[in-house]
């Protein structure tokens, strides 16, 4: 069934109410105060099946005090009657409503002259042409206008014929998309909890699906669906929608939220746009306050110019702008903002989202409103490939494809893909960055290790964490293993606790020959080495060219210290073969080793006698239990 939401739009007392009423049945304006006082204060809806189409209505108050409320309900519609009284003709609420449509680049709708029954026929002719003067050159211009009466039921198949054929016509909406629906109406049901209302702008709500409210980011659970007032298991774009929420109290849902797929919309107080504003304006300052509206939200912020110097904006131009916001806004790229003054609060003009959430600090300079030109003509790849090069090596968080760029969940992993595979970015984890910085910062590791090895030639290579703390601080470790993976891979690094460049070798010091005689010297000297002085006077080495020897040796583990001790590995290895053996001498039952035996055997001093039996411990050959050891 072809389906359509349609709004109402225009001046106070112009007959919109009646209209829905008469097209529906349903009388739109529910409170006891738009009773008592004959005027719509608050959103109202109704629907209804004309021809084949399920058609919902969404009714606005033409007060001048109500704009806002205008602005929220308008939001979500496919259709808009434009309604002007045929006694009274265009009034400034027609002008500032149908301002707001055509800012908000809605493409279809008509034109109603209603109380058709409360003028003649001169006073008719006169407001078609007024209607007429005011539409041309917009997205109404040669859309039907209708004649209609409320009170005589005038007219109203006509309009109806006039709303089947758009239904029939109408676009469908991203069923595919993320989730988002921004939030008119909150109540609670007896038996129920708290009930939302909105016009589900893309995707498709199920039973128990869980979304957020943001805002807030609270997460809640869809317990109950319901279309056009009839229960649903599902709920698509387009559709008004009434969802009833688990996981949140009704003190803690306000219109202006969105309910959204999780990570699908940038939370944000500062957005980069392209700016509107309207001909018969004053001139909009940088650094000025304005209203911000969007979806059913209104905020305050202050506008900021792009570009060297920029003063102001002129009525009828379009500016590059970045928008500083007093509280917290939901919008992703693409989404049109409606832009009010502060003070009077009339409609000013109007945004397009370029970046929902923008990282590079200023635009008022040159380069500043360059980055918002490419932005503004960018496609949605070209965008995020832009905002991670924007990053560099701290990158962007994979959601942001989503939510910062808009892209469709569905389509974006694709998207991502075919950048990586053009050489733009890279993921490395949940991060997308730059390929060019990866290129770069691999350039950086290489270097440094290079200049580690000429500075320290007796060692293995540069530690891996102060490869890390130099180069990625504030990096995702992610970033920092994908450079090490590029490196490994590009065969240019040896990545393990230290990084050596590939092919690397240590600088012996003082040539083989000299390792060769200090490592001999310890190998002789058995469990009972000698110190420097004595290697010195046994090969004739200088005692620092020894002790660099050593330093070496040690690195290589061809030499052990135990506290104090340097032994050389085989005469440890030794040391173990022997215990082995005298446990095997045991047969069995368990041999024991006192100090004074240990030392009588091996011929050795207390001093030497204790770090071995320690290390014996520590190697778990041997236990000690009180003063003796068992072999183990
Ligand atoms: N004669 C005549 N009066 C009408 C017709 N339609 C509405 N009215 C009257 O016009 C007045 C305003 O009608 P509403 O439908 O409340 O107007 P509205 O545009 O919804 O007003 P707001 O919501 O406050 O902006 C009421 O007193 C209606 O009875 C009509 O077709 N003919
Ligand atoms: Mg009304």
């Amino acid at each position: 069934m072809n389906r359509l939401v349609v709004g109402t739009a225009g001046h106070i007392d112009h007959g919109k109410s009646s209209l829905v009423q008469a097209l529906t049945g349903i009388d739109p304006d529910r409170l006891k105060e738009e009773k008592a006082r004959g005027i719509t204060i608050e959103l109202g809806f109704a629907h209804a099946t004309i021809g084949e189409a399920r058609v919902a209505f969404v009714d606005v108050p033409g007060h001048e005090r109500f704009v806002r409320t205008m602005l929220a309900g308008v939001g979500g519609v496919d259709f808009v009657m434009l309604i002007v009284a045929a006694d009274e003709s265009v009034m400034p609420q027609t002008r500032e409503h149908f301002d707001i449509c055509r800012l908000l680049g809605l493409r279809d709708g008509c034109v109603v002259i209603t109380k058709a029954d409360a003028a003649d026929d001169d006073t008719r002719a006169l407001v078609a042409l007024e209607v007429a003067e005011l539409v041309r050159g917009s997205f109404l211009y040669n859309k039907p206008v209708v004649e209609v009466s409320a009170r005589t039921g005038a007219g109203l198949d006509d309009l109806r014929a006039v709303l089947a054929v758009a239904a029939g016509q109408s676009r469908a909406r991203p069923e595919g998309g993320a989730v988002r629906l921004p939030i008119d109406r909150v109540f609670t049901m007896r038996g129920f909890g708290t009930v939302v209302t909105g016009t589900l702008v893309s995707g498709t709500v199920r039973l128990g699906d869980e979304l957020t409210l943001v805002p807030g980011a609270a997460g809640v659970k869809v317990r109950g669906l319901q279309v056009h007032g009839r229960a649903e298991d599902v709920a698509s774009a387009g559709q008004r929608t009434a969802i009833n929420l688990g996981g949140v109290e009704l003190a803690d849902v306000t219109r202006g939220q969105t309910l959204a797929s999780r990570e699908s919309l940038s939370v944000t107080r500062r957005i980069d746009v392209a700016l509107d504003l309207l001909a018969s304006v004053r001139p909009l300052k940088h650094g000025g306050r304005l209203r911000v509206h969007h979806g059913t939200a209104e905020v305050f912020g202050r506008v900021s110019l792009a570009g060297t110097d920029v003063v102001d904006v002129q009525p009828g131009t379009s500016a590059l702008a970045r928008l500083r916001l007093e509280s917290p806004a939901v919008v992703t790229r693409g989404d049109r903002l409606i832009l009010r003054g502060y003070s009077p609060p009339v409609t000013i003009g109007a945004a397009t989202v370029l970046d929902p959430a923008p990282t590079a600090p200023g635009i008022r300079s040159d380069s500043g409103r360059r980055r918002l030109e490419e932005l503004a003509v960018a496609d949605g790849p070209s965008t995020l490939a832009a905002m991670v090069r924007e990053r560099g090596l701290r990158g962007v968080p994979l959601s942001d494809a989503v939510a910062r760029v808009g892209l469709p969940p569905s389509t974006a992993p694709a998207v991502i893909e075919r950048l990586e595979t053009a050489g733009a970015l890279r993921r490395a984890g949940d991060r997308l960055v730059s390929q060019a910085a990866l290129q770069e910062a691999s350039a950086r590791v290489l270097a440094l290790v290079k200049e580690f090895h000429v500075q320290q030639p007796l060692s293995e290579g540069l530690p891996r964490e102060e490869a890390r703390a130099r180069l990625f601080k504030d990096v995702d470790a992610a970033v920092f293993e994908a450079v090490m993976q590029a490196l490994v891979s590009a065969k240019a690094l040896i990545d393990r606790e230290r990084l050596a460049v590939t092919g690397y070798k240590m600088a012996l010091p003082g040539g083989e020959a000299t390792v060769a005689a200090v490592e001999g010297a310890y190998g002789a000297g058995g469990l009972t080495p000698p110190d420097v002085t004595a290697i010195a006077a046994s090969t004739g080495l200088k005692p620092d060219v020894i002790e660099t020897a050593t330093t070496y040796l040690l690195r290589q583990k061809v030499l052990v210290k135990l506290d104090t001790l340097i032994l050389h590995r085989g005469a440890l290895d030794a040391l173990k073969r022997d215990m082995a053996a005298l446990k095997a001498g045991g047969g069995g039952s368990p041999v024991r080793l006192d100090v004074g035996t240990f030392k009588e055997q091996y011929g050795i001093t207390r001093k030497f006698a204790i770090p071995l039996l320690e290390y014996l411990d520590r190697e778990r050959v041997t236990r000690r239990m009180g003063d003796a050891r068992v072999l183990l």
